[in-house]
């Protein structure tokens, strides 16, 4: 899979690849990120990218320009399966979107800021609008972060069989049940019995007895259909 990010922030998206399950997946050939600074794409002496919104108003606007040259000089090597802008009134994020998107090669990301971008960027090119939640962060680079992250440790051969994706909450609809390590008593806390019963069979039920009651007690809308 290769991912491409457009940003007018690319520091912050340096860190959140460059480590553990993210790096390898890179180093593996597994996944590719690449970040794009809008700034030199900006217009005049001082690249401007972002101007007032018509009708008035505070807070700045992306630019057509900018955005549509740099979207257009990279469909120019390839196809992209979605242009995804992430966006606080975008669909929110759920496991089942993240499956589907892990199967596709190429996917084109666009970070917002300011008060956004201009609305015919988003009915021309964007094809997919994405959210991580009710909450408004400062621009759309940790949500990308986010989206990266959830697709590349979904991609064949980047998890162990020790981490597998299956077994993770929301995976199979349920939240995950409890885990435990050594050591089997800490201060007089007890790991539970039957994970020390070496019977695979009542243990495979007991976990599934907890995942359903945590689901039940945290998350009952997920149980719904
Ligand atoms: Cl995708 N962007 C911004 N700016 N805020 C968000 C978000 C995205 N998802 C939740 N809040």
């Amino acid at each position: 899979m290769r991912i491409d990010i457009i940003t007018v922030q690319p520091q912050l998206l340096e860190g959140p690849f460059s480590h553990s399950i993210m790096k390898r997946a890179q180093d593996k050939g597994l996944l590719e990120v690449h970040v794009h600074d809008l700034r030199p794409y900006g217009t005049g002496k001082y690249k401007q990218i972002d101007d007032y919104a018509f009708g008035g108003g505070a807070g700045m606007v992306m630019q057509m320009e900018p955005l549509v040259t740099l979207t257009e000089e990279l469909q120019a090597e390839r196809t992209y399966d979605e242009i995804i802008y992430l966006t606080p009134d975008g669909e929110q994020l759920a496991q089942s979107r993240c499956n589907g998107l892990s199967l596709r090669q190429n996917l084109l990301m666009v970070c917002g800021h300011y008060k956004g971008i201009d609305q015919r960027y988003r009915d021309h090119f964007v094809t997919l609008e994405i959210s991580i939640g009710d909450y408004v962060l400062s621009g759309g680079e940790l949500a990308a972060a986010v989206l990266v992250d959830s697709l590349g440790r979904l991609l064949p051969g980047v998890l162990g069989d020790e981490t597998s994706a299956l077994t993770d909450s929301f995976q199979d609809g349920l939240l995950a049940p409890p885990v435990y390590t050594r050591p089997k008593s800490y201060r007089g806390w007890e790991v539970p019995d039957i994970l020390l019963s070496g019977h695979e069979a009542k243990i495979e039920q007991w976990r599934y007895d907890q995942a359903m009651e945590r689901t039940k007690t945290r998350r009952p809308d997920l149980l719904e259909d």
